[in-house]
């Protein structure tokens, strides 16, 4: 079967896609419709609303002021031109105080060897720095930052879906390589952690990095990779004799979810089980449950596995 693509400009989205592309709550994009004029979006046969690619794009600039801090009230009318003017001023605060000079040196000709698709090229650099700053360091310095500089990148129209494909794979493979290398063989080292997603998360690197920072720890991992069940997560730490179940969630769910998730997690674990939560999306989880530790970032994983080892 053939299709004819479409062009960017004939490209709609169902309210529900936008939700999950920008973040932003479906009601909260009825309210600005109403309250700020934007989005606009078409209507399709049955009534539904249908956003342009144009609209969708403005949509994820904006999510970007919020996360910066802005209000809608300042933001959602804007033009395009204004939207990027207040972007610009956010891109250099964020480059100049989030990101240490050294750090945009080193990263940006990364940046570009994946914008210029030389895929080739990109793995053979990460392997030189891996190969310089070992394992843990290629973690903290390369992949963690790089990763969320090309979703920004991603995020401002600079990299389009298949680049941050393309990017996905040299990493995955590149960390993989190297993970298996310092494996170790004996599987009775502990603490034993089982490490996975749950449904509707596919975002899987937050997870490889834990487990390579993990597996220097000294530690067993299982990883079932992304999207397990709860209930399959619960079989199989019983099945491989976890001591703890290590998930990732990143900034693509609500607060009510990833609370949920873990309750529901919490309940049917066995006390004994720990759980230890990361990604961008710990923030969200205000609620401590007991037996649940939540990071933002990787800097504190050597500490959570001491704190396992203390308690034995
Ligand atoms: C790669 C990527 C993808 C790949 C994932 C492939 C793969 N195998 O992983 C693919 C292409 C599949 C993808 C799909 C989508 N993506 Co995406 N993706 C990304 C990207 C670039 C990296 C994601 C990632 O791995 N992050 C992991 C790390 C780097 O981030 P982290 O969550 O902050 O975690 C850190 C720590 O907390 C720690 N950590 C993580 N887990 C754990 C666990 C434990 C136990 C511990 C201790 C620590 C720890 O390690 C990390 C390093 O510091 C991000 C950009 C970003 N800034 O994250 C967008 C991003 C997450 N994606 C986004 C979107 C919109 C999507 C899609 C909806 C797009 C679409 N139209 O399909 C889908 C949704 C998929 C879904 N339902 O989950 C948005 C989310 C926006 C929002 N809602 O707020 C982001 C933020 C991009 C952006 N700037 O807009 N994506």
């Amino acid at each position: 079967m053939t299709s004819t693509p479409h062009t960017q400009s004939e490209i709609s989205l169902s309210i529900a896609a936008v939700e999950r592309e920008t973040g932003i709550a479906k009601d909260t994009l009825r309210v600005w419709e109403k309250r700020y004029g934007f989005p606009q979006p078409l209507r399709d046969a049955s009534d539904d609303r249908r956003y342009p690619f144009d609209q969708v794009q403005r949509l994820k600039r904006i999510r970007r002021l919020l996360d910066a801090g802005y209000r809608p009230g300042k933001i959602v009318h804007l033009d395009d031109v204004a939207l990027d003017d207040f972007l610009d001023s956010v891109n250099y605060l964020s480059k100049t105080d989030v990101m240490p000079a050294s750090s945009v040196q080193l990263l940006e000709p990364m940046l570009q060897l994946i914008e210029t698709h030389r895929d080739a090229e990109l793995r053979e650099t990460m392997q030189l720095q891996l190969m310089r700053t070992g394992l843990a360091g290629f973690v903290h310095d390369i992949a963690a930052p790089l990763t969320t500089a090309v979703g920004e990148a991603w995020a401002q129209g600079r990299f389009e879906i298949f680049e941050e494909h393309l990017y996905t794979e040299v990493v995955t493979n590149v960390l993989r390589r190297n993970l298996e290398a310092v494996r170790r063989t004996d599987s009775d080292a502990r603490p034993k952690v089982l490490l996975t997603t749950v449904p509707q998360e596919l975002h899987g690197l937050g997870l490889l990095m834990v487990e390579s920072l993990l597996t220097l720890e000294g530690c067993t991992c299982i990883s079932l990779g992304t999207q397990t069940p709860l209930s399959d997560i619960v079989r199989a730490a019983a099945a491989c004799d976890a001591d703890v179940v290590a998930l990732s969630y990143t900034n693509v769910h609500s607060a009510a979810v990833v609370h949920r998730s873990l309750s529901d997690l919490r309940q049917a674990l066995p006390g004994q089980t720990w759980i230890w939560v990361g990604g961008s999306c710990a923030s969200l989880y205000q609620k401590p449950l007991q037996g649940i530790t939540a990071l933002n970032d990787l800097g504190g994983v050597s500490a959570l596995v001491a704190s396992w080892r203390s308690a034995q």
